[in-house]
């Protein structure tokens, strides 16, 4: 039997050993997944102390629904956790890099952990292997990291489309698009991916196409964000409820809404846009909307500390509340409210920071205060967690300035609201 066929039948049987390399938001579940269904799994970390830390159970991610799984695959020995070596790569059938792929200061690609990753695959030979990265790049990138190893080996392209913090959207119930090198890879890594999805697998002609697909979808999150924060500069200034707005505007077919508010965070809409800008600069096509939506975002938090400036006087207390990028998620990467922060201390505002996602050492670690739910005199809506709902009160009296940075407010509270494109007074 060819090497096709011999791992075509490894996976149908479900015999086939998976390696995956990274075990964060996108890797983890994916390999508590593929252990569930019955694959034997080793899941590849770099530090020990994160090795240690799951192999307790505890995932580090907000679902804590991944920790419960995590325990019981590692209890029945389905998934094991092992730093990246060599050995144990070259002992797998299918390796699925998993790693992050973010952007320098400067804004361009940061590829150092994928290039480790394809650098140990580059010391072993990888014949019969089935290579897959998921991790988000610009098309061609898979081809030039993965594309030279040595061996007869298959090799395809999936980009992740996690969603943190969503519950319904998971790993297995999202489309998931697979192009390959050539269609033994696509077919093998549809065979593979079979397995665990709930969700149709999208299989597209090259390793290319699935990139850019990734490069779009992203892209067009990023530029339509940056429309409406755009808009609703615009409403601020003539008195115009930019929700209002959007209400009346999605009730049409074609229009699909954004939210306009203190800026673009995480690893993935903040950061995929650069990836296909530098191509495009390498191919000298300009792509003057995107370049432009990105500056569009990351204005915003400059926008919302201004409105603090302009109402706050030594002596106020100001408290940030909440500090990720995203609402009941415990990730601060990337988080635009923390570029607001850093314009506050530049200003000499004195604020504190309370976020029920992250612990008072961390807010420290970033150089600010840690604060708590107690009264303040200008409430800063940093990110709209749904315990807001009810931390709120608290905070908020008659005299209280809300700055709401991600119109979490649908009615006025406190002295005013003053939002992003609208205001309740
Ligand atoms: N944001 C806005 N206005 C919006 C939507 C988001 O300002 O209308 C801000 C958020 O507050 C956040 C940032 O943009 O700071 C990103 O928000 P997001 O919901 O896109 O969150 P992510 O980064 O977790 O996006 C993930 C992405 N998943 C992958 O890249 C695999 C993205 O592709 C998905 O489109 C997104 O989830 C989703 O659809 O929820």
């Amino acid at each position: 039997m060819g090497v096709y066929d011999t791992l075509h039948s490894k996976i149908k049987k479900k015999n086939a050993r998976i390696g995956v390399v990274g075990l964060g938001y996108v890797g983890l579940p994916l390999a508590i997944l593929f252990a569930k269904k019955g694959f034997v799994v080793t899941g590849f970390v770099r530090r020990e102390t994160k090795k240690v830390l799951l192999e307790k159970g505890e995932s580090g991610l907000s679902d804590v629904s991944v920790d419960k799984d995590l325990s019981a695959v590692i209890k029945r020995k389905t998934l094991r956790v092992a730093i990246t070596n060599k050995n144990d790569l070259s002992n797998q059938d299918v390796c699925i890099i998993c790693v992050p792929t973010p952007i320098t200061e400067g804004k361009v690609p940061d590829l150092q952990d994928l290039k480790s990753a394809a650098d140990v695959l580059k010391s072993i030979d990888v014949t019969g292997k089935l290579i897959i990265n998921e991790s988000t790049v610009a098309p061609f990138t898979t081809r030039e990291v993965f594309g030279t190893m040595q061996g007869e080996y298959f090799l395809a392209c999936s980009p992740e489309r996690i969603d943190p913090g969503n519950k319904t959207k998971k790993t297995n119930t999202i489309p998931k698009v697979i192009g390959g090198v050539n269609s033994e890879s696509t077919q093998l890594a549809e065979a593979l991916y079979t397995s665990i999805m709930k969700e149709s697998l999208v299989t597209v002609s090259s390793l290319e196409a699935a990139e850019m697909a990734k490069m779009l979808e992203n892209t067009y999150r990023a530029v339509n964000i940056a429309l409406v924060n755009e808009f609703a500069l615009l409403a601020e200034k003539l008195n115009i409820d930019i929700l209002e707005v959007i209400r009346a505007a999605k009730t049409k077919w074609s229009y699909h809404s954004h939210y306009p508010g203190i800026g673009v965070g995480g690893h993935c809409i903040p950061v995929d846009p650069y990836y296909i800008l530098s191509l495009a600069d390498k191919n000298k096509i300009p792509m003057h909307v995107v370049k432009e939506g990105l500056l569009a975002n990351e204005k915003m938090p400059a926008f919302v500390a201004g409105k603090i400036i302009n109402n706050y006087k030594q002596g106020k207390s100001v408290l940030v509340y909440g500090v990720t990028y995203k609402k009941d998620v415990n990730d601060i990467r990337e988080s635009p409210v923390v570029v607001l922060c850093n314009l506050l201390k530049e200003k000499n505002v004195t604020f504190t920071v309370y976020d029920p996602f992250i612990s008072p050492s961390v807010i420290q670690k970033y150089g600010f205060i840690p604060g708590k739910v107690g009264h303040a005199d200008i409430l800063v809506v940093g990110t709209d967690h749904t315990v807001l709902a009810r931390d709120y009160e608290k905070i908020v009296d008659e005299n209280t300035i809300v700055i709401d940075g991600r119109n979490f407010f649908s009615k006025k509270v406190g002295k005013k609201v003053l939002g992003v494109g609208r205001r309740l007074a």
